[in-house]
């Protein structure tokens, strides 16, 4: 295999987020979209974590952390400079972000998401303990306009899903929430070309399949 393979799944939104700097780099890759409850035996070859997504480089580097797959994407070309503008102190707070976003957040989404899986709290406790990271993005939009600078960077772009995701959870709640600046972050990424041409259909891969078809 001398194609660079991205196991992928449509909705998942760490495989959004790598799928996006992948488009936005136009590095050719061959996507595989993945059944989660029937992962193909290769991608667990590949990558014992059994999660998507993950990247396998022409010369065989095995990537399977969603982050680092950004960074391999913008390494091979950042038209955009979703990275290459940033001075450090935004490039700290990108990452205390994306941690954020990965770790706490994304905790408190699952729970907002399944809240029937944990009775413990309401789930309204979820969505608020959630929140406190609305608050701090809707804050950082005022102060910067996108997340960390003037203009869509990393940040931004590793975030977006995890909050389209929990935008869904209650759209009718989200539309009437209190964070014009988060709702029209969310709106016009939703509406670029860049997110449609990422969220596009296919059948899922199968070992053995030579139907190839490519991200970009
Ligand atoms: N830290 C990983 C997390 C990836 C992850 O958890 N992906 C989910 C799908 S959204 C997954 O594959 N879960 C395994 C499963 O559902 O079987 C990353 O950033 O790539």
């Amino acid at each position: 295999m001398t194609q660079t393979v991205l196991y992928s799944f449509r909705r998942c939104p760490y495989a959004i987020r790598a799928r996006l700097a992948i488009a936005i780099s136009s590095v050719h890759v061959e996507l595989r979209e993945v059944v989660l409850r029937d992962k193909p035996p290769s991608l667990l070859d590949y990558s014992s974590k059994a999660t998507v997504p993950v990247l396998i480089t022409a010369d065989q580097t095995v990537i399977d952390e969603s982050i680092d797959i950004m960074f391999w994407a913008l390494q091979q070309a950042d038209p955009q400079s979703w990275l290459y503008d940033l001075n450090s102190a935004q490039h700290q707070l990108s990452q205390q972000l994306i941690e954020n976003n990965d770790g706490e957040f994304k905790d408190f989404l699952d729970r907002y998401k399944y809240a029937d899986r944990y009775p413990e709290h309401p789930q309204e406790y979820y969505r608020q303990q959630a929140e406190k990271t609305l608050v701090n993005l809707e804050l950082l939009l005022a102060k910067n306009g996108y997340l960390v600078a003037d203009k869509i960077s990393l940040a931004d772009m590793a975030i977006l899903p995890f909050i389209r995701q929990f935008a869904f959870v209650d759209k009718a709640w989200f539309d009437t929430s209190p964070y014009p600046l988060l709702k029209t972050w969310l709106d016009n990424f939703l509406n670029s070309d860049l997110f449609s041409s990422i969220m596009l259909k296919y059948p899922p891969w199968q070992e053995g399949d030579n139907v190839t078809l490519f991200l970009t």
